[in-house]
């Protein structure tokens, strides 16, 4: 593909890309030709061997430059003249040993590295040969950014774990399909409840998170299957390892806790029982047979049905410790996660105290000194599971022997599900950059994970990202800059949102400035506009927690033992988490942050209703009261949300048209979906309260027509579950599976020209066709395919999920002209309708 961009560059046009090569693109250099003398002409790698990490640096340097600039550089293994600028890559240790001085070098740690540039001549040094790919991939990047002056620098990870997490099942089927909470195909690890036999794209995977400073995998799904350590898939395991070790990343592996029991034939799983810990040994010992380089263990234990130590009675600490002894002598370490909770018996209704935010510190109270050095403690960042807003978890501030690491969520399983753009670094900062105030001192996230904050040798990061088959990895060009982001975050903290998203940018869609300027502008506002939309003052993603976590259903978050729990009635919202009158939750933050919460006057807007239940009427320190704050947000974030669709068109002729019409497609999407949350979180929220929008909006759509007022032939009401989820809480839907069916109406609008939009439902089991006319011509016909398109989870109902708008713009509408929708349904789906929006230029509604 490189070489159709190169001709493709070279004649002038924009080639259609298909996302395969994300930010490793290596396309020409606008003006690059200028740049050639400032570039080496040839490469000498130190004491490199083929499937090693500097060999690779080698060959990553020559198609590089030879893509970008057109430049071929010869490949040596030793010195060249001293005329022939050249670029040097290696370890310090192969440099000394080759003659060159090392004695000024700034310190590098494990996995560093030490870029010189002076003109043609580089130098490429790691503190191992991780570090030298790393380096040049970092040299890389710059000159993939028209990045071509002098410039020496050190550059050390802030932390040692930086791991990606893949959720991906052996098999596909079953409730959540080949990658749990992946949105982009099928995995690129496992088919058949086997290791792929094609692994082309584990070791494409791999270049790309080398690139961005990431040094293992674990490559199979937490809710983790037992037959993932059969002799079979072991021998599996290692070729996914071959693929990995050209670009320094290790293998790891996650753990079913009863595999001693469900493959071993054991009668226990018992952590302290002696055969149970033989058994364990023996796997990891004939793991580590296999890949030497193995990076560890992942384990979710006692969570979730998975199972775990407290079957037995036995500690967590206990459960994490029988592992950590089994991959001591082979110097692998274990991910132990803290997402410990019991989602069968919390009740909301007999326990105003019941809290899971509490579980994690609760069930490790205490364990803090009892694990192994080789144990980290895996916390999702916030109390719950990855909502648009939380604040951190409490948790970072108890593990003070034990070093601890921080789980993002790359895939956007609450944000979004890649169908909605949503840029998550901003958030991710402001976790990280929170202060704990531990002990009343400096206790920023990013150092405590580091290891900084407590002396630990052990922490750092694992990023959900759960790529798949898919091109795009994600199911989403824009979504990449999640992936780039968590890298560049984990490597360097104190790194800027806006800067790592500028250069993402530049790698991946060109330098133009207004290419730059729309998809910064665009991405930086996008996690705002999400949270105003689904979920505001901390009150949680208000999206179906039962099915898919996509679309809106806020009722769903109540009365059920999963407790991500809003406590709404008709007068009042939010969880009480103070320690006066509440869960005490607040209590379990150091002093300064629990007193800061405990207060409602001291917490921040946007965390209220994480840690205060209060009236509708409660008005916030912007001055508005919470009801009406919800609908102003909802209405302020889908305005943002429909900004993005004339933003993004205003690059049409800047971006290859592959990439440009699959975003479209997202960012029109996005727009419709981000009015169905708008309308139905207002909708409840008003349903339940009975206070009216002071600004009218809330329930008054003056260009809407309902489905169900329109004179049906073949179509049948049906009312919406949630409610909410309906425009008047009712649809329509034909009246069986094989009748087509018929909706008209007059229309009373003055003649002119509008925007008709068509409000309808596209379910995953099966595929509608809409035809849309005014006076017997058709404006326009859609199938109800988006569940091929989109890789948002899917549902079968017509609901939240499955809400989605089509809009035909500058349509002449004459007064009284018919308007008439006809519906073909197929399969299960009814080509359900919801209402028709006829709307003057710039009015949406
Ligand atoms: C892998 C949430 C997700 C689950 C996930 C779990 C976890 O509950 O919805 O899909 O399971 O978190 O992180 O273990």
């Amino acid at each position: 593909m490189r070489g159709s961009l190169l001709l493709a560059s070279l004649i002038g046009l924009a080639v259609a890309e298909d996302g395969l090569a994300a930010w490793l693109r290596y396309a020409r250099i606008p003006g690059g030709k200028c740049h050639r003398k400032k570039l080496p002409s040839a490469i000498v790698t130190l004491n490199a061997t083929e499937g090693l990490p500097v060999y690779t640096a080698g060959q990553e340097l020559a198609e590089g430059i030879s893509s970008m600039f057109g430049k071929k550089l010869t490949l040596e293994e030793s010195g060249t003249d001293a005329d022939v600028p050249t670029v040097t890559v290696g370890t310090v240790g192969a440099y000394s040993e080759s003659g060159g001085d090392v004695e000024d070098l700034p310190e590098l740690i494990e996995d560093g590295y030490y870029l010189h540039i002076s003109g043609g001549d580089v130098l490429i040094l790691g503190q191992n040969e991780r570090g030298a790919l790393y380096g040049t991939f970092q040299y890389l990047a710059r000159l993939a950014q028209g990045k071509v002056s002098d410039e020496s620098f050190a550059s050390n990870p802030d932390a040692p774990v930086r791991w990606v997490n893949q959720w991906d099942n052996l098999r596909d089927g079953g409730t959540h399909g080949s990658v749990e909470r992946g949105y982009g195909g099928d995995s690129i690890f496992f088919w058949d409840g086997k290791i792929r036999d094609d692994l082309t794209r584990a070791g494409q995977y791999a270049r790309l998170l080398a690139s961005i400073g990431i040094n293992a995998v674990v490559v199979n799904n937490v809710n983790a299957n037992e037959t993932i350590l059969t002799e079979e898939n072991m021998d599996g395991l290692a070729r996914i390892a071959d693929e990995f070790r050209p670009y320094g990343i290790q293998l790891g592996l996650s753990l079913n806790f009863a595999s001693p029991q469900t493959l071993g034939g054991l009668d226990s799983f018992d952590p302290l029982d002696e055969t149970v810990i033989e058994w364990w040994q023996g796997i990891t010992d004939s793991l580590y047979e296999r890949i030497p380089d193995m990076a560890g263990y992942l384990v979710k234990a006692n969570s979730e049905g998975q199972p775990g130590p407290l079957t037995y009675n036995r500690t967590l600490a206990d459960g994490a410790n029988l592992f950590a002894r089994t991959l001591q002598p082979h110097g692998g370490i274990i991910m132990f996660r803290a997402f410990v909770y019991d989602h069968t018996s919390l009740n909301q209704d007999l326990d105003w105290k019941a809290d899971r935010a509490n579980a994690a510190v609760q069930f490790f109270d205490g364990l803090d000194p009892q694990f192994e050095d080789n144990v980290v403690i895996q916390i999702k960042y916030g109390p719950i599971d990855f909502q648009v807003r939380e604040p951190v978890s409490p948790l970072f501030a108890h593990m003070r022997e034990t070093g601890s690491a921080i789980e993002l969520q790359i895939t956007q399983e609450y944000l979004g599900q890649q169908a909605h753009l949503v840029y998550l670094a901003p958030m991710w900062k402001e976790l990280l950059d929170f202060d704990l105030r531990v002990d009343g001192e400096d206790s920023a996230v990013s150092d405590i994970i580091s290891g900084k904050r407590f002396n630990n040798k052990l922490g750092g990061y694992a990023g959900v990202a759960n790529v798949g088959h898919n091109t795009t990895w994600l199911g989403s060009h824009l979504a990449m800059s999640n992936l780039y982001a968590y890298g560049k975050l984990a490597w360097d903290p104190s790194s800027e949102p806006v800067d790592i998203l500028e250069e993402w940018i530049k790698m991946t869609f060109g330098h133009e400035q207004e290419v730059i300027d729309v998809i910064t502008e665009m991405s930086m506002e996008s996690w705002p506009a999400y949270e105003n939309y689904t979920g505001n003052l901390g009150i949680q993603t208000l999206t179906d927690i039962l099915l898919g976590h996509y679309g809106p259903n806020p009722a769903s978050q109540d009365g059920n033992p999963w407790g991500q729990w809003t406590r709404a009635d008709g007068d009042t919202i939010g969880m009480d988490r103070t320690v006066l009158n509440g869960t005490g939750n607040a209590g379990q933050y150091p002093e300064e942050v629990f007193e800061m919460y405990e207060n409602i006057e001291t917490t921040p807007d946007n965390l209220l209703l994480w840690f205060h239940h209060v009236p509708y009427t409660q008005v916030l320190k912007s001055g508005k009261t919470v009801i009406q704050h919800f609908y102003d947000a909802h209405y302020a974030g889908s305005a943002v949300a429909q900004s993005f669709v004339p933003r993004w068109e205003s690059l049409k002729t800047k971006i290859d048209a592959e990439r440009y019409e699959h975003v479209l497609f997202r960012l029109v999407y996005q727009a419709g979906h981000s009015l169905v949350w708008r309308d139905s979180i207002n909708n409840f929220y008003f349903n339940k309260s009975g206070i009216l929008d002071e600004a009218g909006r809330v329930g008054n759509h003056p260009h809407r027509i309902e489905a169900e007022d329109m004179e049906l032939d073949g179509y049948r009401t049906y009312l919406v579950s949630p409610f909410e989820a309906a425009s008047g809480s009712l649809c329509i839907v034909t009246a069986d599976n094989s009748t087509q069916g018929t909706a008209s109406t007059k229309l009373d609008v003055e003649a002119g020209t509008y925007n008709v939009a068509v409000n309808y439902y596209d379910q995953a089991i099966g595929n509608s066709t809409w035809e849309l006319y005014l006076d017997e011509e058709l404006v326009g016909k859609w199938h109800g395919d988006l569940e091929y398109e989109l890789g948002r989870a899917p549902s079968p109902y017509i609901d939240g999920h499955t809400a989605a708008r089509i809009t035909f713009k500058g349509v002449q509408v004459e007064s009284g002209s018919i308007l008439r929708i006809v519906g073909t349904p197929d399969g299960e789906e009814p080509a359900p309708v919801d209402y028709i929006s006829i709307l003057p230029e710039d009015v949406i509604d």
